[in-house]
């Protein structure tokens, strides 16, 4: 019998330190708009300042403006990004148009933004077959995704293809929630792709809550960043209401994945200001006003107008004109959207294969029948 002696492994000591390589969130301003980090601000031109404020404040008005449209009746279902914007533009800022992108159901922005059109994502908000005409014009990306984690796994697969057709200087990159990373499906994408070692960048959008669940509830795990390192994929955390950082953490997981060196994973830490969808949940049942507070403090557009305010870059009329040409814009959109044909049952069917399989091709040719009476 072995003699009592000290412990042969300090199991207490692993778990107390394992997520430290993985919690340093990378920040450039803080809460206040101070300049927390010269060097990595100075990478910045005026130009690009001023290009990354307006997109957040794109973001911004199209989600007002989508759910002024949304409680008017106009619209499906709707995931706010109230909050998200410095995540979610930093991170689109990064990409390029050769990448392949597969959302989720809160990155219509981002989808937008490489390339699809806002009347697309009203059409895909009513489930209507055109909203996918982006995929005909050769813009890389996939549907917006409803079952959480599955885009993981089908990011992953593209993440292949593009190492095995030799595509030089892309990625697939793919989005989450917090609540997604405890899905099998973030576990089977992130090792699959690492096995490969295929040029992916896998994000989660820490947002804090998945509908009513916590993050605290959702996960023993520290952060989520290192929820990579099992399937040897590094894990970064990043100040996801700082979008310069975002920025900078983004092109710097593409630049290494473009590299050969396998997949990266970056948890942004943001918060979800508003309701999960539009479908009316009432965050009031399930966190308190004192919760909220810290998280409104650190705004991700206050921050950076104060930045840009202070180096005479940016005043509230630039920003009030820029709201009314985007909300402009978004009404157009509507309209556009709004003018599409009534969907039929054949064109939903005709969307489902590039080749359809027999029974479907005999459904088509039975609902074309039905539709031309
Ligand atoms: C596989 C699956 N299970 C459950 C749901 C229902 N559902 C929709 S959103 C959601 C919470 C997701 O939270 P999170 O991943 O943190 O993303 P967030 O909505 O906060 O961006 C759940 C459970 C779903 N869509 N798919």
């Amino acid at each position: 019998m072995a003699a009592k002696s000290k412990h042969v492994v300090d199991f207490a000591k692993i778990k107390s330190t394992m997520s430290d390589p993985y919690k340093k969130p990378v920040q450039v301003i803080d809460e206040s708009g101070k300049i927390v980090n010269q060097e990595l601000f100075d990478q910045f031109s005026d130009d690009e300042l001023v290009t990354l404020m307006e997109k957040m404040v794109w973001e911004r008005a199209l989600h007002e403006q989508t759910m002024n449209f949304s409680r008017q009746g106009r619209l499906g279902f709707y995931a706010p990004t109230y909050g998200e914007e410095a995540s979610e533009m930093g991170i689109a800022h990064a990409m390029k148009k050769q990448d392949y992108l597969f959302p989720a159901y809160r990155d219509l922005p981002q989808l937008i933004q490489h390339g699809a059109t806002v009347k697309e994502g009203y059409l895909w908000s009513k489930g209507h077959y055109q909203a996918y005409d982006y995929v005909r014009r050769g813009v890389r990306a996939f549907i917006p995704q409803i079952i959480i984690g599955a885009q993981y796994v089908q990011s992953a697969g593209a993440a292949l293809g593009i190492k095995k057709n030799g595509e030089k200087d892309t990625v697939a990159y793919t989005f989450t929630g917090d609540g997604g990373t405890s899905q099998g499906d973030f576990y089977e994408g992130i090792n699959f792709a690492s096995s490969f070692q295929a040029p992916e960048v896998f994000f989660v959008q820490n947002n804090g809550w998945a509908i009513s669940v916590p993050r605290k509830t959702q996960t023993a795990a520290e952060t989520l960043a290192q929820k990579g390192v099992a399937s040897g994929v590094p894990g970064v955390q990043v100040d996801g209401m700082d979008i310069l950082a975002t920025y900078l953490v983004a092109k710097e997981a593409r630049d290494f994945v473009v590299a050969g060196n396998g997949p990266a994973l970056v948890e942004t830490l943001t918060y979800r200001f508003g309701a999960h969808s539009s479908a009316g949940d009432d965050p009031s049942r399930y966190r308190t006003k004192e919760q909220e507070k810290p998280w409104f403090d650190r705004d991700p557009l206050i921050r950076l107008r104060k930045v840009l305010t202070d180096k005479k870059l940016w005043d509230q009329d630039k920003e009030d004109k820029l709201v009314a040409q985007y909300k402009d814009e978004f009404k157009e959109a509507m309209k556009d959207a709004e003018a599409a044909p009534k969907q039929k049952v054949s064109d939903f069917l005709k969307n489902t294969f590039e080749v359809p399989t027999p029974d479907v091709a005999a459904d088509i040719k039975k609902y074309e029948a039905k539709e031309s009476k």
